[in-house]
């Protein structure tokens, strides 16, 4: 159930501690409308007290086909559009630098801003009909949604440019061996592999949990000096809450799960 105020586009529903965001505008095979955009962004602004982490994923055939051209139609106005494109960026950066993790569930067209929508999630889950493309070449656009700086860090600026260059689709076994994907599954289990990943996340200590989506990309992408500073911080932060302590101590007294193989 939600609590947030949802355009018809989005459908949020609970399991327990996790949150389900389902891309609900199948008609349009869940192009991105400004109105699915901010709801996004309104989203994962407001997610509820209790919730520990987050699955995305999209209705019918397709994840999402990606911006809805027919937004981008019109007067010519370069503002506007500067405008329109950084409203994405805050919407997805909600997502990334949010409160929870999130999972995205991927199936069918994974285009344009729909991939930039996936690349903003943290852990991505590719059932095998999963195909990735940035057709913005052929529509003689580019990318708007924070896509030039989160898709050539997860599969290199090489891959961005083959599929903007030439079209070139990638399967979902290829966005895999890319680094798209972090589980590739078969068709029909995403969702439930989605929320199995989502109920580990949420059992963490809710500050590890912010170290890993806040402090470790700034850690991966600064100088090493300042990475190193800047992780000996965190490290001390995270190992000093009660949580942590807690924790530690359940380990010690033998009461905690082990590392094992295959976890
Ligand atoms: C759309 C959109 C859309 C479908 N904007 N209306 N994205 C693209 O260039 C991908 C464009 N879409 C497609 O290639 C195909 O629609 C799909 C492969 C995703 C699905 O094909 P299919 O045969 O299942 O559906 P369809 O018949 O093509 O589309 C159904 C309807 O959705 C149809 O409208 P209708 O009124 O004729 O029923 C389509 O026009 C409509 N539709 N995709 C608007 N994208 C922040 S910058 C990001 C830049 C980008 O995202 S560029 C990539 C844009």
């Amino acid at each position: 159930m939600s609590e947030v105020q949802l355009p018809p586009t989005l459908t949020a529903s609970r399991e327990g501690d996790i949150g389900i965001l389902r891309l609900s505008r199948v008609a349009k095979r869940n192009a991105l409308d400004d109105e699915t955009v901010m709801g996004l962004r309104r989203y994962f602004m407001e997610i509820p007290e209790g919730v520990g982490a987050v699955v995305l994923h999209g209705e019918g055939q397709h994840f999402s086909a990606g911006l809805d051209l027919s937004e981008v139609t019109g007067p010519i106005d370069i503002h506007r559009g500067v405008l329109h494109s950084q409203m994405w960026h805050r919407a997805f950066q909600e997502i990334q630098f949010g409160r929870v993790p999130v999972v995205s569930v991927l199936h069918g067209a994974v285009v344009g801003g729909g991939l930039e929508l996936a690349a903003s999630t943290h852990i991505r889950v590719a059932e095998r009909s999963a195909y990735y493309g940035l057709p913005e070449g052929q529509r003689g656009i580019f990318l708007g949604g924070g896509g030039s700086v989160r898709i050539p860090r997860l599969i290199g600026v090489h891959r961005v440019q083959d599929m903007m260059l030439t079209g070139r689709t990638l399967s979902a076994e290829e966005g895999h061996a890319a680094g798209i994907s972090q589980y590739l599954v078969d068709e029909g289990a995403g969702l439930a592999k989605g929320i199995e990943l989502a109920r580990k996340m949420a059992k963490n200590a809710a500050m590890t949990n912010f170290a890993v989506m806040h402090a470790l990309p700034r850690i991966a992408e600064s100088d090493p000096a300042t990475g190193y500073f800047t992780e000996s911080l965190m490290a001390a932060i995270a190992e000093t809450t009660p949580e942590a302590q807690q924790r530690l101590e359940d380990f010690l007294q033998k009461r905690a799960a082990k590392v094992l193989r295959g976890s």
